[in-house]
């Protein structure tokens, strides 16, 4: 039952991605049917999974035996080479923005806070899926000990790394923000995150296509408008390649 309309979903999706994309973005009513399309989207999508709708989660023998990286597999900044050799003992997440109590966590805070371990299945608009065991708090947690302020709407994620000469950056809207399985993961299959998926931290949100799932997470920021940020998009892919900013599974 719940399969079915998931696959639907993700099969319009990237027929959508694929062929319709690049050309109906050209025009501004055209853009403007693209928005309303992917409203609704958002709409049926919650529709159908309900508003905290659990995506599915998966057995341990099932978990893919390899974890490929995808986009950025290394990080060229010099402090977060030196960070990454060292453990991160000087690495810290910053939690900023619109919140009453900025916070500046540093990896052992992190994975002090009360964990949610989960496997799930990762899906890339590119063509591929793989099952891994991912830990670390929710994003709840952090959200919660910040303070985020009413007037704030959206999560941005900011990432370490710089993919074709831009920062690679995400974001979320408060009820992706506050789902149950929606983790920041300092862990993959019970071991520390390799640097190709994303160390020392990055961002599992398990509704949502795989370039939401920032990898490299340096900061995450309340902000009331993504409007400011990039070009604007709400995330990089969504800058760059016109990717709809809600990837609903
Ligand atoms: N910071 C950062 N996050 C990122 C990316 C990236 O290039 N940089 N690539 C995205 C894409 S397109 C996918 S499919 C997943 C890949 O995660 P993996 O490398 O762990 O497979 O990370 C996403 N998050
Ligand atoms: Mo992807």
């Amino acid at each position: 039952m719940v399969d079915l309309p998931r696959r639907s979903l993700l099969a319009g999706m990237a027929a959508l991605s694929a062929s319709a994309c690049a050309k109906i973005n050209q025009s501004e009513s055209a853009k403007t049917l693209f928005d309303a399309a992917e409203d609704g989207h958002r709409t049926l999508h919650r529709a159908l999974a309900g508003k905290q709708g659990l995506a599915p989660e998966y057995t341990r023998a099932e978990r893919s035996p390899t974890f490929r990286g995808n986009g950025s597999v290394t990080v060229e900044d010099p402090f977060y080479k030196a960070q990454l050799a060292g453990g991160f003992p000087d690495w810290r997440l910053e939690v900023r923005g619109l919140v009453e109590k900025p916070l500046a966590l540093t990896l052992d805070e992190v994975k002090a806070l009360p964990q949610r371990t989960q496997i799930t299945r990762h899906d890339c608009v590119e063509g591929w899926s793989a099952i891994g065991e991912w830990q670390g708090p929710q994003l709840a947690a952090l959200l919660d000990a910040a303070k985020v302020k009413e007037s704030a709407k959206f999560i941005v994620f900011r990432c370490a790394d710089v993919l074709y000469g831009r920062d690679y950056y995400e974001s979320i809207d408060m009820v992706d923000a506050y789902h149950p399985q929606t983790i920041i993961a300092h862990s993959l299959n019970g071991e520390p995150l390799p640097e190709k998926n994303g160390a020392p931290l990055r961002m599992r949100i398990e509704r949502q296509l795989g370039y939401k799932q920032a990898k490299y997470v340096k900061a995450i920021e309340a902000v009331a408008s993504f409007a400011d940020i990039g070009d604007g998009k709400g995330g990089f892919w969504e800058d760059t390649a016109g990717y709809q900013w809600y990837a609903g599974i």
